[in-house]
């Protein structure tokens, strides 16, 4: 991982949405693996500080909550802490793990944002987006379901195609339709901000592509093809009332598009561990703003274009930070060749394998570590099966 000598490690592990338990492919491509390294540098006495944490915004969380007639909070309650625990009782050793609806977390985010706003760093645009006229709501990301205009797979979200992987907005959907009433959504204007990825396109061809060919080859390669196309601004606010308010006059009903805060997150929870014990930790600035701290961003693959694109430009934006040295990326655990987190029959939920059998941590560690799925998908059929006599009774066989 680079030549550069180092000081000291910030090691991040992505933080999971709380709407719903920790599955085992997360466990195999992130957090597995982020808890080894953060432990083998304790082990090597390096100074270290393990930053996880949940992240509890987004439109999932609001669909999830209508659904079952609570509010986003109630649902961010309830998963928090059973990811919490998962983790804890698993033994990922997180020197934090806090949430996006922190008080430390609103007002960091907020202040960030009104950095970049105040320094000139983001661009205001008027656009058509689509309105559900019944909810008196714009339809943002997964609010909106339709045809994909590429794959015309009549299901697709109005951010992604989950069919054919494309990258979508609302506005592309063929007939779209609001998931909030049902309705047929009309056009309408509104204002949002907007991060201008283009202007650090040739900066960022720099850094990652001319500085960082030593990055895993799917991380380097996406990269690649996403700085061969023209980079767009792209949108860091949303029309929507679950969120961090948007610190600026005249953006009321707005709020910081969930891919703006969640990374920060990284920053307020190490905030947040530093405040509460300052003799161990030290200032939060030492682990996010000296150069020589080596970042580490341990993700899922569909993670990369935030982490490795637009969370760097934006803490290039901002001027005070570090960037990250690597961003190690796993590809999926997958089951029956679909990805564990979308597997109906064998979706193996973390909370539910340790009711049962709460000292087989080993094993599960064992299974995951010998079949990481490090540069492409690993399947695991066969080396898994569940008990036909206790329904919650997961066995793992490592044979290879
Ligand atoms: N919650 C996405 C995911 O779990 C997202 C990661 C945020 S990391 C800042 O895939
Ligand atoms: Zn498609």
């Amino acid at each position: 991982m680079g030549e550069k000598k180092f000081k000291r490690t910030t090691v991040t592990a992505a933080l999971p949405y709380a709407n719903g338990g920790v599955h085992i492919g997360h466990l195999a491509g992130v957090y597995v693996p982020s808890d080894i390294y953060a432990r083998y540098l304790r082990l090597k006495k390096e100074e270290v500080v393990f930053i996880g944490g949940s992240d509890e915004h987004g439109v999932p969380i609001t669909l999830r909550a209508k659904k079952e007639g609570v509010t986003p909070q109630d649902v961010c309650d309830r998963y928090h802490k059973m990811i919490k625990d998962s983790f804890r009782e698993f033994g990922i050793s997180f020197d934090v793990y806090s949430r996006t609806t922190s008080e430390t977390h609103h007002k960091f985010a907020s202040d960030f944002f009104r950095k970049l706003y105040d320094d000139g760093k983001l661009i205001e645009q008027e656009t058509e987006q689509l309105y559900d006229e019944e909810a008196k709501q714009f339809l943002a990301d997964r609010y909106v379901v339709g045809e994909c205009p590429h794959c015309h797979n009549e299901h697709a979200y109005g951010d992604q195609c989950e069919k054919c992987g494309s990258d979508l907005s609302p506005m592309e959907l063929i007939n779209p339709q609001s998931t909030i009433s049902g309705s047929k959504p009309v056009v309408k204007t509104t204002k949002n901000w907007y991060l201008p990825l283009n202007n650090y396109q040739e900066w960022l061809k720099q850094w990652i592509l001319n500085e960082h060919k030593e990055w895993r080859p799917n991380v380097y390669g996406q990269c690649k093809s996403w700085l061969d196309m023209d980079l767009q601004p792209r949108a860091m606010t949303r029309d929507l009332n679950w969120g961090i308010p948007v610190p600026v006059e005249g953006a009321e009903g707005k709020v910081l598009y969930v891919w703006f805060d969640a990374p920060i997150g990284y920053i307020s929870n190490t905030k947040e561990l530093c405040d509460s014990n300052p003799e161990k930790f030290g200032s939060w600035q030492k682990w996010w703003q000296d150069p020589e701290t080596r970042l580490i961003h341990f993700i899922g693959k569909d993670n990369i274009v935030f982490h490795c694109l637009i969370f760097p430009s934006m803490l290039k934006a901002h001027g005070d930070y570090i960037l990250p040295d690597n961003v190690p990326s796993n590809e999926f655990l997958n089951l029956e060749n679909d990805k564990i987190s979308t597997s109906r029959n064998w979706a193996v939920w973390l909370h539910e394998y340790l009711v049962d059998f709460p000292n087989k941590q080993d094993v599960l560690r064992y299974v995951l570590t010998a079949n990481a799925p490090e540069t492409k998908d690993n399947n695991l059929l066969g080396r898994i099966s569940k008990s036909a006599t206790t329904a919650n009774s997961w066995q793992f066989m490592a044979t290879s």
